[in-house]
Formats: structure tokens, C-alpha cells, sequence
């Protein structure tokens, strides 16, 4: 075991990040390579081509450094003009992005080929199970394999840093330290509220999700970051301009504002909420974790695939619960999905709170079985050598 740890701590991994769009793609990344180094004393290298996105989920990223040093991860600047670089034993590919050709042809001049991986997109389908770990494509000497993480035994699983549930457990036991991290984002909760986050792409159904918590007899604390959402939210309360800080009352529905936080207070926000509205992938995982109802807007593909992804992971979800809060939540996402009415289904909803209070946690239990991405690409890496 000792001379596995030292060949452990010699090894270089590179992963390679493109900024599609939002915060998806430089979120999971970022949460990955930190945690190979901080938990399998790994030397990592991110290459991101968008430093801007990577400033708003971590604000100490310095965007005009070509290279530079975050939390035990070499940060670099993937640059337009690639300049010869070593490659490393372990190369991952994040959500099939296409790697710099002379950084390929440097993969296949090791004398000992790299691991080279595409860490794909999340999904529950049943295929991926079959896919996973499977080789793709080879460049010379190098083969490229399939990472598919995922909810069940036999995917590469969910990113789930160590001790992560004992934190949250230990957080949403404590009272204090609650009122305190709100009120560090300068929200002031009402007791009798219930806290709701909102984190979600353009949504035509949400004015009528609004209207009926604002005509509730339980108040709610809406709180949402800033981003794509607040057209729809301004629109709804017949105002322009909304930005961090804005609070707005309307009924029973309180509406306020929030800064985009960095990630690890993105997670303590999650573990306040009642009920969290996610969207894309790592929100979505997180909001698991917080063990609380959540609302999931799934990110929209052509052909409308992704509502096949979206009934895969339903059909896993909804498992173990009563039909009616079955049909309730399934209803609900469905709905929010489609961007139409969401009284029914929010209402619906509302009636099998307990259960589905109980059940997000059974489903976070559960899920937190499985080993979790950081160590099963380790391991796919052993296995490999
Ligand atoms: O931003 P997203 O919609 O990202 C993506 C991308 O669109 C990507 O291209 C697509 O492939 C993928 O979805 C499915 O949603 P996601 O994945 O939840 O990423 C948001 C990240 O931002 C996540 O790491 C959490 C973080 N975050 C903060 O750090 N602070 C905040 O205040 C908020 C609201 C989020």
C-alpha cells in the first residue's frame, strides 16, 4: 500500500474544460480536480478557455493569468495557441471537448500512453450503464474511454466530496450557524417561512408558480441568484432592473434577490432551503445532497431529448414513494419542464410534504452508497495500470 501511495502522489492529471455556456461545464470540473487533490493527492492541471465563468462560481480566479494556483490545483489558461505542453498520465476530456491537437500528438509520444477520458454528461438512462468504461476512439496509441457518471451500481457515479453529508447534517442541525450564513447574504428569514432557492433557466410557467405562493396561507422566502431567471421574476412583479439585494413583497410570496456566491456557499444555501429549484447538472447533484425536496429544470437539448433524461431520472426518483406524492412530484417537474401552469402540481405537491421531505433523504442515503466519481476514476485509473 505505501509504494501504491507514492506512485499515487507522482500522478499528473490534466482535464480540459470548455465554457459551452453557464456554469455546468467549469462547475463540475472545478469541483473534480479539487477534490482529486485535496482526497487522492493528485497533481492536476485544469485548462479552461473561459476564465470569466470560472471568476463567478470562484472569485479568487485571477482572469488574466495564463497560469495560476487554486486551492492545490494548477489553474491554466487554455490558450488559442497551444504551446508545447507534456502530457499527463491521466487525461480527461470533459463533456467531449475536443483536446488541442499538438497536445494529442505529446499523449502519443509517452513513452507509456496516457488514460484518456471523456467524462460525459450526467444522465439515469439505462444505457449508460452498458457504456460506461467502454473504449471510444484511439489517436494513434492512445485510447480514449467512456466516464459516465450516474445513480446506479455500474456508472461512474456522483461527485460527492469526503465527509460531505456529516457537514450538511451537522449545519442543518444548527440553527445558528444557519441565521448566521443567511444573514451574511443579507437575508433575514421570517420563522414561519418556508425557504425556497431558484436556480433556473428562462421559465414561462413561473408566474404561476408565483401567483400561488403568494396567495398561500404559508408564507415563503423566495430567494434567487442572479441569472437567466430574473426576466421572468421581473416580469412577475412588474419591475425591470432587479439585481443582488432587491427584496420584493407581494402577499404571502417574498422575493429577493441574491448575489451569484461562490460554490461552497451555493451548497449551504442548498442546505437551508426548504425546497430547492436546480437546473443543468451540478446544481442538481448538490441540491440531492442537501437532502431537500428539490424541482429539477432540466437543460433543454434538441429534439427534446432531454425529456427522456428527465423520465429516466424520474422513474429512479419517484421509487418508494406513495403513488399520489409519486404523481405529485413527477407532475410537478413535468410541468416546470414545459414552462406550464404549476398551481395544480405545486399544490399537489404541497399536500405530501413529509413524505417527500423523508424521501429526499432516503434518496441522498442512498445515493451516497455508490463510491463516489473522484474515487471510481481513481480506481478506473488502477484497474487501467
Ligand atoms: O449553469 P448550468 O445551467 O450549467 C450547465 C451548462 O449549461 C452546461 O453547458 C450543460 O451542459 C449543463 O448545465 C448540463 O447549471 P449547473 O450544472 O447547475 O451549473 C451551475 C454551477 O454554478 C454549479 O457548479 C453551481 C454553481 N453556482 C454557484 O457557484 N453559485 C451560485 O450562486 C449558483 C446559483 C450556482
Amino acid at each position: 500500500m505505501p509504494e501504491m501511495l507514492q506512485v499515487k502522489n507522482r500522478w499528473r492529471w490534466d482535464i480540459f474544460c470548455t465554457v459551452v455556456d453557464n456554469f455546468g461545464d467549469i462547475g463540475v470540473t472545478w469541483r473534480l480536480a479539487r477534490q482529486l487533490v485535496a482526497e487522492h493527492s493528485v497533481a492536476v492541471r485544469l485548462w479552461v478557455d473561459d476564465l470569466g465563468a470560472f471568476e463567478q462560481i470562484c472569485p479568487e480566479i485571477d482572469r488574466e493569468a495564463s497560469q495560476q494556483w487554486q486551492q492545490g490545483v494548477e489553474v491554466c489558461h487554455w490558450p488559442t495557441d497551444w504551446l508545447p505542453t507534456e502530457a499527463a498520465d491521466v487525461v480527461i476530456a470533459a463533456f467531449a471537448c475536443q483536446l488541442p491537437s499538438p497536445y494529442m500528438d505529446a499523449m502519443a509520444a509517452r513513452e507509456k500512453p496516457p488514460l484518456w477520458m471523456n467524462l460525459d454528461y450526467l444522465s439515469a438512462e439505462d444505457w449508460v450503464i452498458g457504456c460506461h468504461g467502454l473504449p471510444s476512439v484511439k489517436y494513434k496509441s492512445v485510447q480514449k474511454y467512456f466516464f459516465f457518471p450516474g445513480f446506479q451500481k455500474g456508472t461512474g457515479g456522483l461527485l460527492r466530496e469526503s465527509g460531505l453529508l456529516e457537514r450538511r447534517r451537522q449545519f442543518q442541525q444548527n440553527p445558528e450557524a444557519q441565521r448566521e450564513f443567511l444573514q451574511g447574504l443579507g437575508i433575514d428569514r421570517a420563522p414561519s417561512a418556508q425557504l425556497i432557492s431558484l436556480f433556473a433557466y428562462e421559465n414561462a410557467g413561473l408566474a404561476s408558480w408565483l401567483d400561488t405562493m403568494a396567495a398561500d396561507s404559508t408564507p415563503t422566502h423566495l430567494l434567487v441568484p442572479e441569472g437567466r431567471i430574473l426576466g421572468d421574476v421581473e416580469r412577475w412583479l412588474g419591475v425591470d432592473g432587479l439585481a443582488a439585494g432587491a427584496v420584493h413583497v407581494r402577499e404571502a410570496l417574498t422575493v429577493q434577490v441574491l448575489p451569484f456566491v461562490r460554490q461552497d456557499q451555493y451548497d449551504h444555501l442548498l442546505w437551508c432551503c426548504d425546497f430547492n429549484a436546480v437546473r443543468g447538472e451540478d446544481s442538481f447533484v448538490r441540491a440531492q445532497w442537501a437532502g431537500r425536496p428539490l424541482l429539477w429544470h432540466i437543460y433543454r437539448q434538441d429534439e427534446d431529448i432531454h425529456l427522456d433524461k428527465l423520465d429516466a431520472f424520474l422513474a429512479l426518483y419517484v421509487k418508494g414513494l406513495s403513488e399520489p406524492a409519486r404523481e405529485a412530484i413527477s407532475g410537478l417537474w413535468r410541468t416546470w419542464n414545459a414552462g406550464h401552469d404549476m398551481s395544480d402540481h405545486w399544490l399537489a405537491t404541497r399536500k405530501h410534504w413529509p413524505e417527500l421531505q423523508k424521501h429526499a433523504e432516503a434518496w441522498c442515503l442512498e445515493q451516497a452508497l455508490q463510491a463516489d466519481l473522484a474515487a471510481a476514476l481513481v480506481q478506473f485509473y488502477v484497474n487501467w495500470i
